[in-house]
């Protein structure tokens, strides 16, 4: 280290924290720590390595500076975020971009030195009379080919002590590839607090920004609470992911991973991209299942296998509707002790409760509004507020899970027989298809993904949303590129079929499928993965026979599924079909380098659709096919 770094460092650490760093002996993570104390001005400055008792302290640090407040069971804690801080702000997370450079018109872009003085302005001082944790995790297994290093720099304890729940340790990681690699890399998070209220939530949430410097691996943001915007492992290292993901030729993506038990012990691994409130997590978390991990996954071709690994250790999910009935294992896991950060919840008595947990909840209590919150009670903004928000969350960890797989944590990831794109669709697409081919399934199935809005979130209900992937807020490069790097990857060996589901059909305003039906398409997919069924050409993939789905549901559901219900949701909708088609040949003409693959895929669907049309009418039953 050189003496002025070696100075700056030591003038704020003790030395325990200083041999740690020496032991990394990385300039670059100096030079960002050292600027951070210059920037921020802490009172002191903690480093913790991956020893249990660094991970305690911090976790006590959240209950002592109250960040977090114990509840009755032990082990569990709330944290709440301010009123205006309950989610990820699109408007104020932007790319710094280098002069002259537009990574996308569709993306969100500042000048980068424009950028950076606003952040370091934002930045400057706000650790005064603070502590500045340095901490070190890992994205993906330790020691794997997945692994990304990242170095988290925050004031707040309960950033550091979601990490330790959400992610692996890095420490060890960092003194193994500092040392070995000559082009080591690695993630640089600076999260400030910014100056808070006697609530430890932000008095300047107008102030909020979550800037990306992805010429440099490094995401900065201010003024904001909310894990979304600065637990630096989750969205903000996904997009800078995507970046070296592009550079180095694999994909990360906003999945979750699960393990489908088939016949005779089979075990078959399907990921899955959903866009928010269409599924994902209670997909992962199917009775009879296993989940690997529920939010970010990183493919690779590893020994000539396409395989996935879960980037996270834990769990940062949303609480509304989960209840004893639907969801027995999430619902266990926020019952008994153990480690778990509610978010935004309702507390009373030291007790949790949530919107949708299929209990009467309390007229008052303490939450995002207020520590006197009673029902009737208005925001800030004059609007009515509910019990708990509509974006509470519970934090836990995926070991914690009675049903998480055993080899969740396989350094090798695993290998994928399926990715399942799922959209929320009224009117459109049956519950469950396969695509042709990869490309037909990238183009036609993630990249066509749509997702109707709900009353949970603002605006207009039944509105579509084009959600490429459901990676659109974190895309850190031009849609058509990030189409064509999924059209490309893993070329040269066997893909996972490609598969679209839709849980949200409905006729004249009610639901087709109840809740549990996705089991079925689950189990579905994983005997065409391995060839078991056959499957009908409906014009736009395969879909499946109603002697396949009646036994189906007999044997996972126990429940006679009648032929009638079949035909209902699997009824090929060629008008509505076709105007998807249109839709999104206006939304791609406006993408400067739509990959010609993208164009060929909508045109040859059309013509399949058509074909059937003129033969078979508007609305064509799969009996019919
Ligand atoms: C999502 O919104 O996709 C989440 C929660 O997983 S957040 O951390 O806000 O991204
Ligand atoms: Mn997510």
């Amino acid at each position: 280290m050189d003496e002025k770094t070696l100075q700056t460092i030591k003038e704020k650490t003790d030395e325990t924290s200083l041999a740690k760093l020496q032991a990394i002996d990385n300039d670059e993570v100096n030079a960002f720590i050292a600027h951070a104390i210059e920037l921020c001005a802490p009172q002191e400055v903690v480093i913790c390595d991956d020893s249990p008792e660094d991970v305690a302290w911090i976790r006590q640090q959240a209950i002592d500076n109250k960040e977090e407040l114990p509840l009755k069971t032990e082990g569990h804690t709330v944290h709440f975020d301010g009123y205006f801080d309950q989610a990820r702000k699109k408007d104020v997370t932007k790319y710094l971009v280098p002069k002259g450079v537009d990574l996308d018109p569709k993306l969100n872009q500042v000048e980068r030195e424009e950028g950076m003085a606003e952040m370091e302005a934002l930045q400057r001082g706000a650790y005064k009379g603070r502590t500045m944790h340095v901490r070190f995790f890992c994205l993906g297994p330790v020691n794997s080919d997945y692994a990304i290093p990242c170095l988290q720099i925050t004031d707040s304890a309960y950033v550091a002590h979601s990490e330790d729940m959400l992610y692996r340790v890095g420490y060890e990681e960092f003194k193994r590839q500092s040392a070995e690699k000559d082009d080591f890399e690695f993630f640089k998070f600076r999260h400030c607090t910014g100056e808070v209220d006697d609530r430890n939530t932000s008095k300047h949430p107008d102030l909020n920004r979550v800037y990306m410097d992805y010429t440099r691996n490094t995401v900065m943001s201010v003024n904001t609470q909310y894990a979304g915007n600065t637990v630096g492992l989750k969205k903000l290292s996904l997009r800078l992911a995507i970046c070296k993901a592009d550079r180095e030729g694999w994909l990360a993506e906003h999945m979750f991973i699960m393990r489908v038990n088939g016949p005779d012990d089979r075990k078959t691994y399907l990921a899955g991209a959903y866009p928010s409130a269409c599924g994902k997590t209670s997909t992962a978390m199917i009775p009879g299942e296993n989940i690997v991990g529920d939010d970010l996954a990183y493919f690779r071709v590893i020994d000539g296998q396409f395989r996935a690994a879960n980037v996270e250790s834990g769990i940062f999910g949303i609480i509304r509707d989960v209840n004893k009935d639907d969801d027995p294992v999430i619902w266990d896991c926020l019952h008994k002790p153990g480690e778990v950060i509610f978010g935004n919840i309702l507390v009373k008595d030291g007790e949790p409760y949530w919107m949708g947990m299929g209990q009467e909840l309390p007229k008052e209590g303490m939450n995002h509004v207020s520590t006197q919150w009673h029902e009737g009670m208005q925001g800030p903004d004059g609007n009515e507020t509910t019990p708990s928000h509509k974006n509470a969350r519970y934090t836990l960890r995926i070991r914690d899970l009675a049903n998480a797989d055993p080899d969740w944590d396989n350094p090798r990831g695993m290998p994928l027989g399926g990715v399942i794109y799922g959209g929320r669709d009224s009117d459109t697409n049956v519950p469950v298809r396969e695509a042709y081919h990869w490309d037909h399934g990238i183009c036609t199935m993630g990249a066509m993904l749509e997702s109707e809005t709900t009353a949970a979130t603002i605006g207009a209900e039944g509105v579509r949303k084009w959600n490429v992937m459901s990676n659109m807020d974190f895309l850190s490069m031009s849609v058509g590129k990030y189409i064509q790097n999924n059209l490309e990857f893993a070329k040269d060996v066997e893909r996972p079929k490609v598969f679209g589901t839709n849980y949200f059909l409905k006729k004249e305003g009610k639901y087709l499928n109840g809740m549990r039906d996705k089991a079925v398409w689950i189990k579905w997919m994983e005997r065409r993965v391995h060839g078991d069924v056959d499957a009908i050409d409906a014009g736009y993939g395969l879909i499946p026979t109603y002697e396949d789905l009646k036994k189906l549901f007999q044997a996972v559901l126990e429940k006679a599924y009648s032929q009638d219900d079949y035909v209902e949701q699997f009824t090929v909708r060629v008008p509505e079909l076709l105007a998807k088609l249109d839709r999104m040949e206006e939304i791609y003409a406006t993408v400067q380098d739509t990959p010609e693959t993208m164009k060929n895929e909508i045109a040859e669907q059309r013509n399949r659709l058509t074909a059937l049309q003129e033969t078979h009418g508007q609305y064509i039953s799969p009996l019919d096919l």
